[in-house]
């Protein structure tokens, strides 16, 4: 049959796979791809007809902001906890064109080079409290290390005995992310604690009793206008700024993969003793690709459109297989290896390399933290291995594909923690 014709989209039998998502977690799409021999596949979700869609060209397509949109896309349990209402993500056009660049206009290189500043700063300041702790959890104890840069660099004033609470706070809303129950409320109740803090810092600068300094993202956000001229609500800004402190935070959960795969493998380990940058560089990048973490992405089909002779029609929830579009046989030489070596070779693709989402920034929804997580990633593996001494007791390494988001089951404990350098 010709690829113009319309053909019968692969199904999954079943009145809903729900269940299914969160059993088979990070692999529920690539087991449907390998049965069905197919990159799409059509299945039910949430009660809803539902598009998954894995690989590069499958991403290319996805990105099209013609095809697709994002409002209505994300289940509005997620937006209770982790992404919060009214935020960049379900926005479209020139909505989130004009949202998109408040966020891209303070991702430029001073921040860089402060955020990598910050991350040392705090490296060390949190390791010399570990030096006098038994034992360390990396998976818990590195949220107070980022809480710390994410509030200095965003300029959200954080007293001292307030850190360990805002870090779980926020670990609290991304942990929430796929969970039901009690861990769900959690999520929920964090978020709104979060939300009114930052809320009550926002109406204080508009009134004129706080100062922060302009070039700070919470200065930007207060008094960004959106594009039809107008301030954005209160609540709006704080979502945004919780947009940044969230996911920096998040950046937890890469530092107990890197911290994993350091003990992994030993020989990596060891070449990145020289501290040079390509090195460091290619480790992290291959730690973003290789462990699970931000599973899927959805949208909606904006306009009826065909594809690969299959019908995408308006209004169908899609999701992009971020995790199985990383581990492509398609677009990957042996993907189920760790190898960072692989990336003096990489394309540099938008769309076959996306454990943030792919395509572009500023037209479409390609994370917008992506070079701060890749800075505070290369500054935080070496200093786990050239400024820091540590053992790992007997613990449980292993990583659940179950648990979505998914850590080391033991969350890397560390003990004998000294600084050397
Ligand atoms: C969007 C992953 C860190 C801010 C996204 C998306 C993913 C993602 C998958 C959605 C892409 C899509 O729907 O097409 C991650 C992961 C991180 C991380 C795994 C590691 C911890 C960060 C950081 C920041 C950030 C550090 C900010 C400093 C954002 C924002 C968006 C976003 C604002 C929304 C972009 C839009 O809708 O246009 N991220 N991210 N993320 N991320 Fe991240
Ligand atoms: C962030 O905080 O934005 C980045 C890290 C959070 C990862 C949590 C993964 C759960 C995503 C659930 C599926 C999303 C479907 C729209």
């Amino acid at each position: 049959m010709s690829k113009e014709e319309n053909n019968q989209m692969p199904q999954e039998e079943g009145l809903d796979n729900t269940l299914k998502v969160l059993k088979e977690g990070y692999q529920f799409i690539m087991n449907r791809r390998h049965t069905m021999q197919s990159n799409v596949f059509e299945t039910k979700i949430l009660g809803e007809k539902t598009i998954c869609m894995s690989g590069s060209k499958a991403a290319e397509v996805f990105y099209d902001s013609q095809k697709f949109r994002r409002a209505d896309a994300a289940p509005s349990r997620l937006k209770k906890t982790l992404f919060g209402e009214g935020g960049v993500q379900g926005l479209d056009g020139e909505a989130h064109f004009h949202r998109k660049a408040m966020f891209m206009n303070v991702m430029n290189s001073s921040t860089l080079a402060e955020i990598r500043t910050l991350t040392n700063k705090y490296w060390e300041k949190e390791a010399a409290k570990w030096e006098e702790k038994e034992k360390v959890v990396l998976a818990e104890d590195s949220k107070s290390i980022l809480a710390q840069i994410a509030c200095e660099w965003a300029g959200v004033p954080l007293e001292e005995e307030d850190v360990d609470k805002t870090a779980q706070q926020l670990g609290d809303t991304f942990e929430a992310s796929a969970a039901v129950g009690p861990a769900h409320w959690k999520g929920r109740r964090s978020r709104s604690k979060l939300e009114d803090w930052i809320t009550e810092l926002v109406s204080e600068i508009r009134e004129g009793t706080r100062n922060v300094p302009e070039d700070r993202p919470l200065y930007q956000f207060t008094w960004h206008k959106d594009h039809e001229g107008k301030l954005l609500d209160e609540k709006i800004v704080a979502v945004e700024i919780l947009n940044l402190l969230r996911p920096m935070t998040a950046i937890s959960v890469y530092i107990a993969f890197t911290a994993q795969a350091l003990e992994q493998y030993p020989e990596e380990a060891e070449r990145l003793k020289d501290g040079e940058d390509g090195k460091l560089q290619r480790f992290i990048q291959e730690v973003r690709r290789f462990y699970p973490f931000f599973p899927f992405t959805a949208a909606r089909v904006n306009q009826t459109f065909t594809w690969e002779g299959y019908e995408f029609e308006e209004g169908t929830l899609t999701l992009l297989d971020l995790y199985g579009t990383n581990h492509h046989q398609e677009d990957w030489t042996n993907p189920a290896l760790f190898q960072p070596d692989r990336f003096k070779e990489w394309d540099e693709s938008p769309f076959n390399f996306i454990p943030q989402g792919g395509g572009e920034f500023s037209i479409g929804h390609r994370c917008a933290g992506e070079w701060i997580t890749i800075d505070i990633l290369k500054e935080s593996v070496n200093f786990l291995v050239n400024k820091l001494h540590y053992e790992l007791p007997e613990q449980d390494l292993s990583f659940s594909m179950d648990d979505i988001p998914s850590i080391p089951k033991s969350k890397m404990i560390l003990t004998n923690v000294k600084r050397t350098s």
